[in-house]
């Protein structure tokens, strides 16, 4: 296991529409390992391959919430490839949300509220499930990463540009 670099805003490979999995291989197995590290690390609740620079259509995710104690949370580690949103309820609802991609900017994005999602798992077994609350936030987030598609593309252009161009503005920074 490896953690991976997280690639941040604005980094171009952020926009590429990944790549769908045509068999689970070894280095497929070893990816969804190595996002697993970076996110429990980051630390994130999930991670699309393209966050650390791999154009393929794959998720990590663990929704897994600490008890009210304080305790350590079981870790419910959940992998999905190809996934697909197959329908979306008219209802919808709001979550702040966040993006490893885009290091401590948090925006409310409204979403709708249940999907229902087709995906493969690492046994290459096909699933559908319905999804809501934190889960259907999350899965349409990373979706979207698939997709290129960033969850401040949801923002006012005028929030959009003022993000875009802070990381735009630290990247050059960096290169100094
Ligand atoms: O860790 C993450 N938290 C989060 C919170 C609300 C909505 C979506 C997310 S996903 C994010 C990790 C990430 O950037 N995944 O792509
Ligand atoms: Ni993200």
């Amino acid at each position: 296991m490896a953690i991976r670099e997280i690639i941040i805003l604005p980094d171009k490979q952020l926009r590429l529409v990944s790549k769908p999995i045509q068999k689970v291989t070894a280095e497929i197995r070893q990816l969804a390992d190595d996002m697993f590290e970076t996110m429990y690390d980051a630390p994130g609740i999930g991670l699309a391959a393209i966050q650390v620079a791999q154009p393929l259509r794959l998720i990590t995710m663990d929704l897994a919430k600490k008890s009210e104690e304080g305790g350590e949370a079981t870790p419910q580690p959940r992998v999905f490839i190809n996934p697909e949103i197959i329908s979306s309820s008219e209802e919808t609802s709001v979550y702040e949300e966040g993006c490893l991609s885009i290091p401590e900017y948090y925006e409310e994005v409204e979403r709708p509220a249940k999907v229902r999602v087709r995906f493969t798992d690492l046994d290459g077994k096909v699933h559908e499930e319905d999804a809501e609350g934190l889960y259907a936030t999350c899965i349409q987030h990373e979706i979207d990463h698939l997709n290129g598609v960033l969850f401040v593309d949801y923002l006012s252009k005028l929030k959009r540009d003022r993000v875009l161009k802070k990381f735009t503005k630290a990247a050059k920074r960096a290169e100094e």
